[in-house]
C-alpha cells in the first residue's frame, strides 16, 4: 500500500502541471477545481462514449483527436447495449445530465478509470476546451489527464472579440484562425467591423459598387496618422472584401464553435467608402469623394434622407439574411456634424421633426434604423455616442469611451457591453511603454491592466448591474497590416480578456495567471506557429533596485524560453550569458550597474529588452 502511494506520488511529482497551480493550467480559470491524486491514462484503447454524436462539441472533439494523432473509437451510447461496455478506460461526453448546471456550464470528472464530461448546451463545448487543455501528450496516441473534478460556467453571457477588417483586410483562413483562438478561450461573440471610411468589405448584391468601388483605396498613409512619423503615402492600391458565400462559410465555421457573429455596418459616420461608391448618400453629392487613405475621422457622413434610409434598409436586409444572430451593430460613433450643419435639408429636417440640434438628428437617424431592425426581429448595438441626443428605445450600448456611457445606459435600463480603452480593452494600444514596441496607435495596455479590468462598475445598483451583459476587446487595425501583427497584438492579452469575461472575480489571481498558466499557453502557441508578444522575464520589470548586495531571481515568460543577460550596457542576445540560477550583484559604491535581459522562446521569438538599474 505504502509502495503504491509512493509510486502515485512519484508519477505526479514528475508531471510538470498540477502541483501548486490551483487551476491546473486552465485558462480561463474555472469556477471550481478539486484536484485529486493520479492521472487518467489516455491511450489508443480508450473509448469515447457519446450520447449526441452529431453535436457540434462532439464533432469538434473528434476533429481535435484526429488532428492530434489519436485513433480512438467513438461509440454512440444510444446504439449499443451499454452492458457490453465497461466504463473502464472511457471518456463519456454527455448532454443528458442529472442535476443542475447554469447556462453554458459543464461538469468534468476525471479519475484513474474514466473521464465524464456533462454539459448544458454550449457547456459541453466549453468542457471539451477545458479537457483539451488538460490532455498532456506523452507519446503519439498516449496522454495523461490529471485527476480532478471541475465545475464551471461563465460570469458573463457576452464574451467578445472585435476585429476591424476595414482599415486592413484579413482573409477567410485568418478569420477562421481568429475564431479558433476565441473558441479555445471560451469567447462567444465575434464583432466583425466590416465597413469604415477606408473600405467596405462585405458584398451587397443590390449595391455592387459598395465593393467594386468602396473596397479599394488608392494608397495608404505610412506611419502614424497624426503626422508624427511622416507625411508619406505608399502609392500602392489596397483592397479586399468578402463575398456572401465566404461570409456564409465563416458564419458556419463560427457556429460550429458556438460563436455568434455580430456584423457591424457603420453609420452615419465612418461611411466614406460607401459614400465614394454612392455619393447620393451624402449631403453634397456633387463633391468628389475618395475612399479614405489615412486614419482618423472623416467629416463626410451619411445624409439622413429618405433615399439613404431606403438604401440602408436594403443593405441591412441582406446582412440579416446572412447573419442569424440577434444583434446587428450599427456603429454610431464619431459622427462629425459639419456636413449636416452645412445642409439646408438637415436644417429643415431638424425643424420638421422638432429636434433640438444635430445631436437630435443623430438620434433620429439611429432611431429610424432601430425601428427597421426591430421590425425584422433583431436588436441593434451601437457605440456609446448613440446616447447623445437620446437613446433608441431597445438599443444595447457598447461603452468604449470609458465606462460613463455604459453606466448611463444601464441606469436607463439598457443592456451594456463594456469595451473601455481605459480598461485595457483596446488591443491596438501598446503592450508596454517601451520604445521597443512596434508601431501602435499609442496608449498603454499591458497584460496586467487588461487582467485587472472589472466590467461591473461599482456606481451601479445590483439591479442595474444585471444590464452589464458582458465585455469585449477591440482590435482596430490601422497599424496592423499583417495577420502576424494582429496575433502579436491580441496575445497574450486575449487570455486576460477570457478570464475577465468568464472567471468569477474571486478566482482571479494575476501572479498565478501570468507566471503559472500564461507561460504554458504561450509555449503551446509557440509550438503551433502563432505569433504573440513575448513578455519580459518575470523579475526583470524595468526598475531600480538599491542595495550593495542585489539578488536577482528571474523566471521565463514562456515555458522553455531562455533568458540571456548583459551588464555591459549593450542589448543582450543569444551570444551572451544565459540566466540559469539566481544572480548576485555587488555594485561598486555610488555607481550603478544595468542588468539587461532578453527572453528567447523555443521557436526563436524574442521579448523586448528589459533594464534593471542596480546601485547603492
Ligand atoms: C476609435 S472605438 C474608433 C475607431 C478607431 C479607434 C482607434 C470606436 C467606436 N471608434 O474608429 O479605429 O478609435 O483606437
Amino acid at each position: 500500500m505504502k509502495h503504491t502511494l509512493l509510486l502515485i506520488l512519484l508519477v505526479c511529482s514528475t508531471h510538470a502541471f498540477a502541483q501548486n497551480d490551483p487551476y491546473l493550467g486552465i485558462i480561463p480559470a474555472p469556477v471550481s477545481v478539486t484536484k485529486n491524486v493520479g492521472e487518467f491514462k489516455f491511450n489508443p484503447e480508450t473509448i469515447i462514449l457519446v450520447d449526441t454524436p452529431d453535436n457540434r462539441a462532439v464533432r469538434y472533439f473528434n476533429d481535435y483527436l484526429k488532428k492530434s494523432g489519436y485513433v480512438n473509437t467513438v461509440v454512440d451510447i444510444n446504439r449499443v447495449d451499454r452492458k457490453n461496455y465497461s466504463l473502464k478506460n472511457t471518456i463519456t461526453l454527455s448532454l443528458n445530465f442529472k442535476g443542475d448546471l447554469p447556462a453554458e456550464g459543464y461538469k468534468l470528472q476525471i479519475n484513474g478509470q474514466q473521464v465524464i464530461l456533462e454539459g448544458r448546451g454550449a457547456g459541453l463545448f466549453y468542457g471539451i476546451q477545458t479537457l483539451i487543455q488538460m490532455i498532456h501528450g506523452t507519446s503519439p496516441g498516449y496522454a495523461n489527464i490529471p485527476c480532478a473534478i471541475i465545475k464551471d460556467y461563465p460570469r458573463f453571457p457576452y464574451r467578445g472579440m472585435h476585429l476591424d477588417v476595414a482599415r486592413h483586410f484579413f482573409d477567410v483562413p485568418f478569420i477562421k484562425r481568429y475564431l479558433d483562438l476565441m473558441a479555445a478561450y471560451k469567447l462567444n461573440n465575434f464583432h466583425w467591423h466590416l465597413t469604415d471610411d477606408q473600405g467596405w468589405r462585405i458584398e451587397i448584391k443590390k449595391y455592387p459598387k459598395l465593393t467594386e468601388v468602396g473596397s479599394n483605396r488608392a494608397q495608404t498613409k505610412i506611419g502614424r496618422a497624426a503626422g508624427v512619423d511622416s507625411d508619406l503615402y505608399d502609392n500602392t492600391p489596397y483592397g479586399g472584401f468578402y463575398t456572401q458565400d465566404q461570409v456564409q462559410d465563416i458564419i458556419h465555421y463560427a457556429e460550429d464553435r458556438y460563436i455568434n457573429i455580430v456584423p457591424e455596418i457603420e453609420m452615419p459616420g465612418h461611411s466614406l467608402a460607401a459614400i465614394t461608391a454612392y455619393p447620393e448618400l451624402s449631403c453634397d453629392p456633387s463633391k468628389a469623394y475618395k475612399v479614405r487613405e489615412t486614419w482618423g475621422v472623416s467629416d463626410d457622413v451619411l445624409c439622413p434622407t429618405e433615399e439613404t434610409f431606403k438604401m440602408i434598409d436594403d443593405i441591412l436586409r441582406e446582412v440579416m439574411e446572412l447573419f442569424p444572430g440577434k444583434y446587428i451593430h450599427i456603429g454610431g460613433d464619431e459622427c462629425p456634424k459639419i456636413a449636416w450643419k452645412k445642409s439646408d435639408f438637415c436644417r429643415r429636417l431638424i425643424s420638421d421633426q422638432n429636434l433640438n440640434d444635430e445631436n437630435g438628428l443623430q438620434s433620429y437617424f439611429i432611431g429610424r434604423i432601430e425601428k427597421f431592425v426591430n421590425s425584422q426581429g433583431r436588436q441593434i448595438i451601437g457605440w456609446d455616442e448613440i446616447l447623445e441626443g437620446g437613446l433608441a428605445p431597445n438599443a444595447t450600448v457598447m461603452s468604449w469611451r470609458g465606462e460613463g456611457g455604459g453606466i448611463a445606459a444601464a441606469q436607463l435600463g439598457h443592456d451594456v457591453i463594456m469595451t473601455p480603452g481605459s480598461g485595457g480593452l483596446y488591443f491596438d494600444h501598446a503592450q508596454s511603454k517601451s520604445p521597443q514596441e512596434p508601431l501602435t496607435i499609442g496608449g498603454n495596455a499591458p497584460l496586467a491592466k487588461t487582467y485587472a479590468y472589472d466590467p461591473v462598475p461599482a456606481a451601479l445598483t445590483s439591479e442595474q448591474q444585471k444590464h452589464i451583459i458582458g465585455v469585449q476587446a477591440n482590435v482596430w487595425t490601422e497599424y496592423m497590416t499583417t495577420p502576424s501583427k494582429v496575433e502579436y497584438m491580441i496575445l497574450p492579452r486575449m487570455f486576460a480578456l477570457s478570464e475577465v469575461a468568464w472567471t468569477p472575480k474571486g478566482n482571479k489571481d494575476y501572479k498565478n495567471f501570468s507566471q503559472q498558466r500564461v507561460t504554458k499557453h504561450l509555449a503551446k502557441l509557440d509550438a503551433e506557429g502563432y505569433d504573440y508578444r513575448v513578455p519580459i522575464a518575470y523579475g526583470s520589470d524595468d526598475t531600480t533596485i538599491s542595495g550593495d548586495k542585489i539578488n536577482v531571481v528571474l523566471s521565463p515568460p514562456v515555458d522553455g524560453a531562455k533568458i540571456y543577460y548583459t551588464i555591459d550596457g549593450y542589448n543582450p542576445r543569444e551570444t551572451d550569458l544565459e540566466y540559469k540560477t539566481p544572480l548576485l550583484f555587488t555594485p561598486p559604491e555610488h555607481k550603478s550597474i544595468h542588468l539587461k535581459t532578453i527572453s528567447i522562446t523555443p521557436s526563436g521569438k524574442r521579448s523586448i529588452v528589459s533594464d534593471i538599474k542596480m546601485g547603492n
